[in-house]
């Protein structure tokens, strides 16, 4: 008897069961058709694809079981598949759902905003009551529409809406004993953990015979806004130092050691050594608390040798994620292993591990140089062969949980006018640029893997219209000539990337100041804009930095009250 979790073996559930032990409350998981008789309330945390979802289901013997349990009007709480799966069908999909909503599941449009609908929006009316921030966490491509002339069941089932571009969907539902929502309470800060207790608190008693408990609206009535805001992300670059402790770091230019020795307050530093930034987890939970929207954790000496046996980011993202509740990526050795004793990993495997220890999002940096130009040598570049580690991590987690994180360095061009090699449709002119060396210089961006230290043929807009086509959700851009230089994000390089996909680009490296966050938002039409030092060195808080973007007019998630 008692709250249980339905894990149907292909999705990212971790982070709710780690948001139930810091509420308190104890769960099981269903494991076979007969725990749903046990169940005396239900969580569904669906991550990834609708037919992956309901054929996982099927194959497992928990659909029907499910569908009863939903109509026997014991308490059930859906998470974004696990809402979706109520409905009648998906066009993500020709699997058909469990059809207790009547109506379908449709794509969101891309042609005036990126898809996946990534970060923090708001849902109206708003289902919480703290002063914390009223923005929850979606990450989806697929929606319910909110029209109520050509989808009437699907309306009046529903509880919340939120807008995206110019489309209005449901975002919760709600009828009697079921309540769904499109977004991630889970890795929606304060404001979700307490739309988690509430239902829990109101699910076993009051919740079934009084439908107008906490979460009962006015009405519904849909703002004609989209109030889906940038989001800020802190990074934390990982690896062993020479003492052989995992630490964060940051280079200048990839460069992690030490310049020159110094003594500054009672701390010693040694030219040569890896410069200590502090621990990972510590960071990460003073960065969640200081409202960052996402965080990034990336193990920067993937490129050696690193069995997934051995693994001590596993054990990172695992101590994280008990303590972060906005979405975690890492990244960093995503790619094929192998153990010492000779057993061979997948990539999927490796995003497996991570996934299960609490990651939401796996970014791939190496492997994904090779796949695109395993690609662009295919007889058809516009489509992969399926084998590529973004491939068949999309497809087992949704392509929602799959980042690709770029590397590009600027090569410098002597003659424009006549340059006809790799990138001549990507060069860039800096004409007029703020940053003396680059003006009236002219460039494109080669990709490189392991850490820069290799730059591949290969220019920045194949790499990033590959990776899309492969199945990336999202795109980190990184910039070795401006990371740890302070000097403001490539805004040039930014443009390139987000004119060439639809999928939300995140800038990074070289944020030194908070208006370059500005610049970088109002320029590039970025989604999203991370940093490392800056934050590292306490140079700009994150609530302050939130609080100098609102009042330039950039929707950011801040703390009100
Ligand atoms: O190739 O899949 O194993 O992934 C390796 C990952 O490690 C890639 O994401 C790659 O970017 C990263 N990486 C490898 N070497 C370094 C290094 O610094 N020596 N770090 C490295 C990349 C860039 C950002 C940095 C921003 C912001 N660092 O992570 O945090 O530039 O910095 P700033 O705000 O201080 O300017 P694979």
């Amino acid at each position: 008897m008692g709250l249980y979790l339905l894990d149907y073996g292909a999705g990212n559930v971790q982070s709710l069961a780690n948001s139930l032990k810091k509420l308190g409350h104890p769960f099981r998981w269903i494991s076979n058709p007969s725990d749903f008789r046990e169940a005396t309330s239900l969580i569904f945390p669906g991550v990834g694809a609708f037919g992956t979802a309901v054929e996982n289901l099927r194959s497992k013997g928990l659909l029907e079981p499910l569908r009863e349990y939903i109509q026997s009007g014991k308490p059930y709480f859906g998470i974004c598949i696990g809402m979706q799966v109520l409905f009648e069908a998906s066009s993500e999909s020709p699997s058909l759902g469990m059809g207790i909503i009547l109506s379908t599941v449709e794509r969101l449009k891309d042609e005036d905003k990126a898809v996946p609908h990534m970060g923090w929006n708001a849902a109206s009316p708003v289902p919480q009551k703290h002063g914390e921030s009223a923005y929850y966490y979606f990450v989806h491509s697929y929606c319910a529409k909110y029209d109520p002339e050509n989808y009437p069941d699907a309306a009046k089932w529903a509880h919340t809406t939120t807008q995206y571009g110019k489309e209005i969907f449901i975002s919760t539902v709600r009828r009697s004993n079921v309540f769904g929502c499109q977004f991630h309470p889970e890795k929606s800060g304060a404001a979700g953990l307490d739309l988690i207790d509430r239902w829990l608190r109101t699910s076993d008693s009051e919740y079934v015979s009084s439908p107008s408990s906490a979460f009962s609206p006015p009405s519904i009535q849909p703002k004609p806004r989209d109030s889906l805001t940038k989001r800020i992300i802190a990074c934390m670059d990982v690896r062993t130092n020479d003492e052989g402790d995992l630490v964060v770091t940051k280079g200048d230019q990839y460069d992690v050691r030490e310049k020159t020795s110094t003594t500054a307050g009672g701390k010693v530093k040694i030219a040569g050594a890896i410069r200590n930034l502090g621990k990972p987890v510590a960071l990460a939970s003073t960065y969640y608390t200081a409202g960052a929207d996402e965080l990034c954790l990336l193990n920067i000496t993937s490129f050696r040798h690193s069995p997934l046996i051995d693994q001590p980011m596993l054990a990172v993202v695992r101590a994280a994620a008990e303590r972060v509740f906005v979405p975690l990526t890492i990244g960093g050795g995503i790619k094929d292993t192998v153990d010492p004793d000779g057993t061979k990993h997948t990539a999927l495997e490796v995003a497996s591990e991570y996934f299960r220890a609490g990651a939401d999002k796996v970014s791939i940096g190496s492997e994904a140089v090779y796949a695109v130009e395993r690609l662009l040598a295919s007889s058809d570049p516009s489509k992969g062969d399926g084998t590529s580690a973004i491939e068949t991590i999309a497809r087992a987690y949704g392509r929602q949980a799959v980042v690709v994180s770029i590397d590009p360095k600027r090569v410098y061009v002597d003659d424009p006018g006549t340059y006809d090699g790799r990138g001549k449709d990507e060069l860039v002119y800096g004409k007029d640029s703020p940053i003396e060396t680059e003006r009236c210089k002219s460039w494109w961006y080669t990709c490189t893997i392991s850490g820069g230290r290799e730059m591949r043929n290969i220019s920045v807009c194949e790499l990033a219209r590959g990776v899309e086509i492969l199945g990336a959700g999202e795109l980190l851009v990184n910039s070795i000539d401006r990371d740890g230089t302070g000097l403001g994000f490539d805004l040039d390089l930014l443009k390139l990337v987000r004119g060439c996909v639809k999928i939300p680009v995140v800038a990074s490296s070289g944020a030194g100041r908070a208006d370059h966050f500005l610049t970088v938002f109002r320029e590039t039409g970025v989604e999203a804009a991370l940093a490392a030092g800056i934050f590292h060195r306490k140079e700009v808080g994150i609530d302050e930095l939130k609080r100098y973007l609102k009042d330039g007019e950039i929707q950011v998630r801040t703390r009100v009250g």
